[in-house]
């Protein structure tokens, strides 16, 4: 896996690319860019190794690491990074109810559904968000209370056991 920085695997025509390099550049993060060669007939085995359940792109690649398989100071770090992201979020979201204000909005669309990983993150990591994070998580609660989310969103549990399955599957101990 690649050490050191961003990178960024991504195919040309692609919009979900588009979007994430022009979101790069706006935020003045430096990234290698890396095509892949053959998007529709033939993975790169960085691809594979990136994003092997989805095989697709776009796939970020920070400083080499994946959460899910890194071990001792490199979880260490990646907790910590994940818990600086949290709190910036926190940050953003203060006192309000949903990110945009009093109504649920599409930001808090496109951010509830990663809170089913937190149940994960919080296995590996050893760490809870409701401590770490204590309004971030009164928002997951109250995204919850919506219908449209609770019927959209897998149980945390569920997601748990599917990363413990692909682990296994992988030979990531
Ligand atoms: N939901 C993904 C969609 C990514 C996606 O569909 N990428 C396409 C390129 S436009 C891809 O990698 N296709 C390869 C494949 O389906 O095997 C996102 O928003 O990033």
């Amino acid at each position: 896996m690649e050490e050191g920085g961003v990178v960024l695997l991504g195919f040309w025509s692609s919009p979900y690319v588009m979007r994430v390099k022009i979101a790069l550049e706006e935020k003045g993060i430096q990234f290698l860019y890396k095509e892949e060669e053959n998007i529709i007939l033939g993975k790169s085995p960085l691809l594979l190794l990136a994003n092997p359940i989805y095989k697709k792109v776009p796939v970020l690649i920070h400083n080499g690491r994946r959460r899910w398989a890194s071990k001792g100071e490199d979880q260490e770090d990646a907790k910590q990074e994940f818990l600086k992201s949290l709190k910036l979020l926190e940050e953003e979201l203060g006192d309000k109810p949903y990110f945009g204000g009093d109504q649920f909005g599409l930001l808090d669309i496109a951010l509830i559904p990663f809170s089913c990983r937190f149940h994960t993150y919080e296995m590996y990591c050893k760490f809870s968000v409701e401590k770490s994070c204590p309004k971030l998580m009164k928002w997951v609660n109250k995204c919850n209370e919506r219908k449209s989310v609770a019927k959209a969103l897998p149980n945390p549990y569920r997601v748990y056991d599917f990363v413990m399955e692909v682990k296994k599957m992988l030979g990531i101990e």
